[in-house]
């Protein structure tokens, strides 16, 4: 049930959407080949969709969830059944709202665990908590983002990033409610950590306590350790922690990674408690105060490189190599010249601009009679086009001093189309227009492997040496260095509309998406399902 319900935080409280009251909202654990049936029912005063991160979806691309790709939203007073089985998935994912900025409340997390009989490929944790990083308005986040529509310029950032909901003591009014997580000496426990905020990255440490990064995006990696992780928004990461301290209370804490120069940002932390079940009594309660982690400085690129290049795959994996459709998408930010009716209040970008983002100079529109899968099933003309390009309109010195000539971007609702069974590489590309920043790419219905990340242009004549295809990382969210580039590959076996995107919403707004299309394949389990019956219209 997707309702308005009063929330207080930071001294404040407001009507804000929530799942069955609850925010965040409710933890779904289910196994491996489970089929799910979920009933969604709009009460609220907005159109809603619910999107199921990082599951494949294979063939039933219409419980995907975001609004106008893959279905029309529910409407207030109206109701959808999403309807998937997760096939050969396990992990941590999450779901949250795809429509508007609903899901800076509207979320919550996926646990996906092994099928019955199956286990973990590490000794199985005494405990397991999920530690989802949130992003709080002291405002309707839906005001905040008509605003910045209205006005052109860049969104009132947050007041507050949270866990699993709490500010934590760094707050006012929050201190009385910051989470706990427990733990005992000598046991190992598993955090599984999501980056669920709306427009920032973020690190996460716990003071005093190494983590033994074991998963991310519900693939399994080579554990490493490492005293600090970085997700950017769509991302998730598992952790082990081992209770190896003093017993005592120790906080954990997340604040932003922010590669954007000069921007204003949301630069407060949010904290929970990691609190040893055997600590002494004068340390509990409010008498100890947690020792604190040492966060990297919030434009630390080294550490996230760093953390980044740690991640493999457990095992040698079978990544595509001859590759059908070879895809060169540039990336980023751009601006839109004041349209001759616009007022100034309208164009409150930089001189005199509108915000604008792109891929290879889309600016993607989204329709609004159809949704693209629709249109495309029933063969609806007028709704889409195919004309996604391949490769950028114009080559330029992408992440160089980028002639103003180049920055602004082409809107349009264009698809690219991909063959069933294709072996796709996708080099995504930086611009250092208006600025350069690191990027939270995620793709709707697949996984992918992440096999070379850099700095500066992509140069295929050098950096295809450096491609890993024996153990590179599989994710459904990459993000893309800042003035930098990432070469993702995956094979194109899920037929239907997907949408790729940057993560930070404020860059979806402002149309940071294309959408393949892939097409049914021959065999008989290789198309598309037929839409449900209680498919939300139009
Ligand atoms: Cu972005």
């Amino acid at each position: 049930m997707v309702q308005a319900t009063p929330v207080k935080r930071l001294c404040k409280t407001w009507s804000a959407i929530t799942v069955n009251g609850q925010y965040p909202g409710p933890t779904l654990e289910v196994n491996d080949g489970d089929t799910l049936v979920i009933s969604v029912v709009n009460r609220a005063r907005y159109n809603v969709t619910i999107h199921w991160h990082g599951i494949r979806q294979i063939r039933t691309a219409w419980a995907d969830g975001p609004e106008f790709i893959t279905q029309c939203p529910i409407r207030p007073g109206g109701s959808y059944t999403y309807r998937f089985t997760i096939e050969g998935q396990e992990g941590t994912l999450w779901w949250h709202a795809h429509s508007s900025w609903l899901r800076a409340t509207v979320y919550g997390a996926l646990i996906i665990y092994p099928r019955q009989g199956s286990t973990y490929p590490f000794p199985e944790p005494k405990r397991e908590t999920p530690i989802v990083l949130g992003e709080w308005w002291n405002a309707n986040p839906i005001d905040v983002v008509d605003e910045a529509t209205r006005t052109g310029g860049a969104p009132n950032i947050s007041d507050a990033y949270t866990i699993n909901g709490q500010p934590g003591d760094l707050y006012s009014c929050s201190s009385s409610e910051t989470i706990i997580v427990p733990i005992d000496t000598g046991e190992t426990n598993l955090l599984r950590v999501i980056n669920a905020a709306l427009n920032q990255e973020l690190f996460f440490a716990v003071a005093n306590h190494q983590l033994t990064v074991v998963g991310v995006d519900a693939g399994y990696l080579k554990p490493f350790t490492t005293s600090v992780i970085m997700l950017g928004p769509g991302q998730t990461t598992d952790v082990l922690i081992t209770g190896d301290q003093t017993p005592a209370r120790y906080y954990m804490a997340a604040q932003p990674y922010q590669t954007v120069q000069g921007a204003p940002f949301d630069n407060t932390t949010t904290t929970a408690i990691l609190e040893y079940i055997s600590a002494p009594c004068p340390s509990r309660g409010m008498l100890g105060t947690p020792v604190m982690p040492t966060l990297p400085a919030f434009n630390d690129t080294a550490t996230v490189t760093a953390f980044t290049q740690n991640l493999r795959s457990p095992s040698n994996v079978s990544v595509p190599t001859d590759i059908d459709e070879s895809l060169f998408f540039t990336i980023g930010l751009g601006l839109f010249s004041c349209p001759p009716n616009f007022s100034s209040d309208q164009c409150q970008g930089p001189n005199r601009t509108r915000f604008a983002s792109s891929m290879n100079n889309v600016s993607f529109v989204l329709p609004s009679s159809y949704s693209i899968l629709q249109a495309h099933h029933q063969g609806i003309p007028g709704v889409f086009t195919k004309d996604f390009p391949a490769a950028p309109p114009v080559q330029f010195d992408y992440t160089g001093n980028v002639s103003q000539s180049l920055w602004q971007p082409v809107p349009g609702t264009k698809v690219y189309k991909l063959k069933y069974g294709s072996n796709v590489q996708l080099v995504l590309q930086d611009t250092s227009i208006v600025s350069g920043e690191n990027h939270p790419i995620h793709l709707h219905g697949y996984n992918f492997y992440i096999v070379a990340e850099g700095f500066g242009n992509f140069n295929p004549a050098t950096d295809t040496a450096k491609f890993n295809l024996v153990d590179p990382p599989m994710r459904n969210t990459v993000g893309v260095p800042a003035n930098g580039w990432a070469v993702i590959r995956f094979l194109a076996d899920n037929p239907g509309v997907w949408i790729m995107h940057c993560h930070l919403d404020v860059h979806i707004t402002w149309g940071f998406a294309m959408a393949f299309l892939v097409e049914n394949g021959d065999g008989e389990l290789q198309s598309l399902e037929s839409p449900p019956e209680d498919l939300p219209p139009c």
